[in-house]
């Protein structure tokens, strides 16, 4: 029998604990996903392939759900400001939520049929994401972002789509302002 547990979070910080897992996202493992390659390269080997995200859970043998944190760190390759790699889930018919703890950034989300829909992320927003919907989150801000993650543990990655032709939109920091425009590559 799964018994109740309190997780405690640090909404500043995003350490779970407990913790039974976590992953690091590296710039040199994100290639794919930014539009200046040559800004990219050079931060890879100027800056010793800086983090760019890290995702830590809480999951429990046999449970329908799990949830975690996202940290994010602030920053930009190029114009672009940093952001995950962004997903559909494979499960068709699960969404999920994301609760903004501290800092400051964007949902960039995007239906099958191609609407763009944006979620801003301030703290207290919990933003929801319905099923079938790609999500992607971007840290506009000059501090971390943090957020508290929770979904269906069936729910699932797919990133085909996404890593293929990107999405419809970027975020971009021009003439010091975050701007959200179409995005030049999309395929
Ligand atoms: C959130 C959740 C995770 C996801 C992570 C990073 O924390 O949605 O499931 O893995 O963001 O996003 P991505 O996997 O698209 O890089
Ligand atoms: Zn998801």
């Amino acid at each position: 029998m799964l018994l109740p547990e309190a997780v405690l979070i640090n909404g500043q910080t995003g350490s779970i604990s407990p913790e039974t897992g976590r992953y690091t996202k590296r710039l040199s493992e994100l290639r794919q996903i930014f539009q200046d390659r040559t800004a990219l390269e050079t931060m890879v080997s100027e800056r010793n392939d800086p983090i760019i995200y890290e995702v830590l859970e809480y999951k429990k043998e046999g449970s329908d759900l799990f949830f975690g944190t996202t940290i994010m760190e602030p920053g930009t390759v190029g114009e672009e400001f940093f952001m995950t790699r962004g997903h559909f889930h494979k499960r068709r018919d699960m969404g999920e939520i994301y609760y903004t703890q501290s800092g400051h950034g964007v949902l960039l989300l995007e239906s099958r049929d191609g609407r763009s829909e944006v979620v801003r992320m301030d703290p207290g927003v919990c933003a929801f994401i319905p099923p079938d919907w790609a999500h992607r989150s971007i840290n506009t801000g000059d501090e971390k972002l943090v957020f508290v993650w929770a979904c269906n543990v069936e729910a699932g990655h797919d990133y085909g789509v996404i890593l293929e032709r990107g999405m419809r939109k970027i975020v971009v920091r021009r003439h010091g302002h975050e701007a959200i425009v179409d995005n030049p590559q999309f395929a």
